[in-house]
């Protein structure tokens, strides 16, 4: 692919250029990443409804390639999911072997827990927050991709069932939205990029929509 002149957009920032730029065609190995994601998570929806699972996978990738992600970062969207819902370590490996380290390295930064039960909530987010300070551009990029495509689907849900949207998440409104919250705050630091604008802006979306609505039942 090439295009001429104009601007195009690298790692999430919009480069101007003059010259004759070649720019990424997917191989292979994404469409490999493809069908493997979809056959991993075939048997799993989406938290509280009964949409296949890959449309979330699906629509991370997309926010990763419309967002300047590279072939490895779009295909570590692709199975972001697969280490923690999937087959903790052995999918891991299998993640490596068939796609390399720099997925394999993308999909681990994007991993809060690898072993069932999973270590206690708090603890667990408290640690991914403190990981993400020193994650890489790509982590950073999948990760706010993931969490866009989350905050989104929580506003449409929202929109469907209200208040109680929280009670699919073990710790509720308020710990939910203060992680997310959290979340926000360091890719605005690390990775201050349309992607995290339009994050941002979803997310504050989201907070003003669920104000001081009451829990159910408690009206
Ligand atoms: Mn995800």
């Amino acid at each position: 692919m090439h295009i001429s002149n104009g601007s195009v957009i690298i790692n999430g920032r919009a480069i101007r250029h003059t010259e004759r730029l070649t720019l990424m065609e997917l191989s292979a190995r994404f469409d490999e990443a493809l069908v493997f994601a979809s056959r991993l998570h075939a048997q799993q929806l989406r938290k509280g409804s009964a949409i296949p699972y890959i449309s979330h996978l699906l629509s991370v990738a997309a926010l990763v390639l419309e967002n300047g992600g590279s072939e490895d970062d779009a295909i570590a969207a692709l199975l972001h999911d697969a280490v923690e819902d999937q087959g903790g370590d052995a999918t891991r490996q299998e993640i490596f072997r068939r796609f390399g380290p720099r997925v394999g390295e993308i999909v681990n930064g994007c991993t809060d827990a690898d072993t069932l039960p999973k270590p206690p909530w708090q603890a667990r987010k408290d640690a991914y927050i403190a990981h993400l300070q020193t994650a890489t551009p790509s982590i950073l990029l999948v990760s706010a991709a993931d969490k866009l495509h989350n905050v989104r689907s929580l506003l449409k849900d929202y929109a469907l069932v209200g208040e109680a949207l929280w009670q699919r998440f073990k710790v509720g409104k308020e710990r939910t939205l203060w992680y997310y919250r959290s979340l926000v705050e360091v890719y605005n630091a690390r990775y201050p990029t349309p992607l995290t604008t339009e994050l941002t802006r979803a997310f504050h979306e989201l907070e003003a929509l669920v104000a001081d609505s009451p829990p159910p039942g408690n009206k």
